[in-house]
């Protein structure tokens, strides 16, 4: 989708529909007042008070169909210049933009203003000349948001808008939103009873139903094998540990705002763990380690709780208890290099697995002038930092540098995705760590029999299940490689009268086999459980007819596609088989 805000003249328009929208709103509502209404990626929106009111679904076309009276009209859109004085004056009623006025720059001594009719904004600009050039615009949704984003003030109501240059533009964006919503994990996951969440359980915390907890599994056994192959030992430990424990990492001081409260039982007080390095420093720390030993890989899907604002969970993308593929390595400073490479290596090898091609590496560096979020020892970043760069260009990969990104503990590569609906989330990392080893006392032994301090990489391939499986359901929009689809087979008999027996003979013999099938012989019409087939987007659908019967064969049907192939049952099962074990993509 096109990023409004950094095409120049989308930008422009939008802020000035933005301006068109909070005109409507006034003439339609006497008692707005009116926050901010920047532009953004996917259009503008408007913060505004609207007093007691909430906005419904209705309202928006009532204030789209004003807006459109508004750009009829034709109004010239005229910038003026205030002093500040003359700005405090003129908006001296309005406290949003009062506040706004005293949070000016002390250097900024004129203060500009945009008219349009009888509707004048405190703004920058740029905007369009005249409101008649606002023809393609739509009011997209809108929602609560707090004043200034703090939910200790009050609800204002945010409209969401977005404006084109041409209708065609418009409709292809409209067209695209739509697709986008069709997408989304969330309503594939409730069409595909895949996850639910419950109040009674709180929000931010899904429930994985049999679906989704069948394709949990496979990825868990798929990256198992991998890191298993790759020389990883996995753990279990508690999702608990107690407030020294995130003391001694550091997590307390710079992590505690992300945690939930403590909770104190006994004379000991624990918190929900918000990562498990600490929990895998003790782990490595339970026995001596010689050079020769390392790396020391210690994996583990461990189940994390985090505190996210209540506006920030969705789905299974941002969770408030969540499950790592996680792994930290144990180093020597001579093998960063080649270690991380292997991380990297194993991240492309995963991502070629699932198809994934639309993500960007991120070089995630410190704001060196935030002393208080990352520990203060240059030359350890540097090195750190340099050293990932390093590996970075030595691969080849191409990357992109943000600063302020950090981990509290050290410099990290990330992957950024796209989700269907919403910014860029990140799925794998793999994070390098001079501090934890030392905060934990790590020690290994060199070849001279001196104690050394090993470096350590914490590295989640998928992330978590939880983003990673809301990614792949927004990818494959829910239609999963075979492999991976809960249900890999549906076994439908042309009339369960006739051709019943066969087909249940079918259902069981693929059962036998390990594949995950079911039989559809409901007495509704051929056409319609073929039609439900396709809408869950089981990979496979078998029609089984009296030749089918009498020949002992299977006429089976792609997802997607409306010819059938007949084949021997053995043929079938062989290629199914063959597809699973290979975990082949869909076509
Ligand atoms: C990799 N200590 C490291 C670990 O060893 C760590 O916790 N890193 S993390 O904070 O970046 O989290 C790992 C991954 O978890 C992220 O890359 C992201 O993919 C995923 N993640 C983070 N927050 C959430 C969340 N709220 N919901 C779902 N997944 C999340
Ligand atoms: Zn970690």
């Amino acid at each position: 989708m096109i990023n409004i805000k950094e095409n120049e003249r989308l930008n422009k328009m939008n802020h000035s529909c933005a301006h068109l929208l909070a005109q409507a709103v006034k003439h339609l509502y006497k008692e707005a007042k009116f926050w901010v209404g920047p532009v953004i990626e996917e259009g503008f929106y408007y913060d505004i008070d609207l007093g007691d009111k909430t906005l419904t679904e209705e309202d928006l076309p009532k204030i789209e169909r004003e807006m459109k009276k508004i750009a009829k009209d034709g109004k010239r859109i005229v910038r003026h210049e205030l002093t500040k004085e003359e700005a405090l004056e003129m908006f001296k009623e309005d406290p949003y933009k009062l506040d706004l006025i005293s949070r000016m720059d002390e250097n900024e001594t004129t203060i500009s203003c945009y008219t349009q009719g009888d509707f004048t904004d405190l703004c920058r600009g740029p905007h369009v000349e005249t409101v008649k050039e606002l023809k393609y615009f739509k009011l997209i949704k809108h929602s609560g948001a707090y004043w200034k984003g703090d939910a200790n003030n009050k609800m204002l109501q945010r409209i969401y808008g977005v404006c084109f240059e041409t209708e065609e533009d418009l409709d292809n964006y409209l067209q695209e939103l739509e697709e986008a919503k069709q997408r989304d994990h969330r309503k594939i996951g409730k069409e595909q009873e895949l996850f639910m969440t419950h109040e009674l359980v709180g929000s931010g915390m899904p429930l994985w139903l049999p679906n989704g907890a069948l394709i949990r599994h496979e990825l868990e056994n798929y990256i198992y094998q991998k890191e298993e192959a790759m020389g990883y030992n996995h753990v279990y430990t508690p999702c608990v540990g107690t407030v020294n424990l995130y003391k001694t990492s550091g997590h307390w001081d710079h992590y505690k705002e992300n945690m939930f409260p403590m909770m104190k039982v006994d004379e000991e007080e624990f918190v929900l763990r918000p990562m498990n390095c600490p929990h895998h420093m003790l782990v490595y720390k339970n026995k001596m380690h010689s050079y020769r030993d390392l790396p020391v890989r210690i994996g583990e899907f461990a189940t994390d709780f985090r505190y996210e604002a209540s506006g920030a969970v969705k789905g299974l993308e941002r969770v408030r208890c969540m499950c790592q593929n996680d792994a930290h390595l144990f180093v020597r400073p001579d093998q960063i290099g080649d270690e991380f490479k292997r991380v990297v290596s194993l991240i492309l090898d995963v991502y070629k697995d699932f198809g994934i091609k639309d993500y960007k590496f991120r070089l995630s560096l410190r704001d060196k002038n935030d002393k208080e979020k990352y520990f203060d020892d240059d030359e350890m970043w540097d090195t750190a930092e340099n050293k990932l760069r390093e590996v970075l260009n030595d691969m080849g990969v191409d990357y992109f540098e943000a600063e302020g990104e950090a981990a509290f503990y050290g410099p990290k590569l990330d992957v950024e995705v796209k989700p269907a609906v919403g910014p860029e989330v990140t799925l794998s990392t793999c994070q390098l760590d001079f501090l934890l080893p030392r905060r934990f006392e790590l020690t290994y032994v060199d070849s001279n029999g001196e104690k050394q301090t090993p470096v350590v990489i914490h590295r989640a391939i998928f992330g978590t299940f939880d983003r990673f499986t809301a990614f792949l359901i927004e990818e494959t929009k829910g239609a999963f490689p075979t492999w991976l689809a809960p249900t890999q087979v549906s076994v439908i008999p042309v009339s369960s009268e006739f051709q019943g027996d066969y087909a249940r003979e079918v259902t069981e013999k693929l059962k036998e086999q390990g594949i995950r099938v079911e039989l559809d012989d409901r007495n509704e019409k051929l056409g319609y459980r073929l039609r439900e087939a396709q809408t869950k987007k089981v990979p496979y659908t078998l029609i089984l007819g009296d030749n089918e019967k009498q020949d002992n064969t299977i006429s089976y049907r792609l997802h997607g596609e409306k010819e059938t192939t007949t084949v021997s049952e053995e043929e079938f099962i062989k290629l199914i088989k063959e597809e699973i074990e290979k975990k082949e993509l869909r076509k």
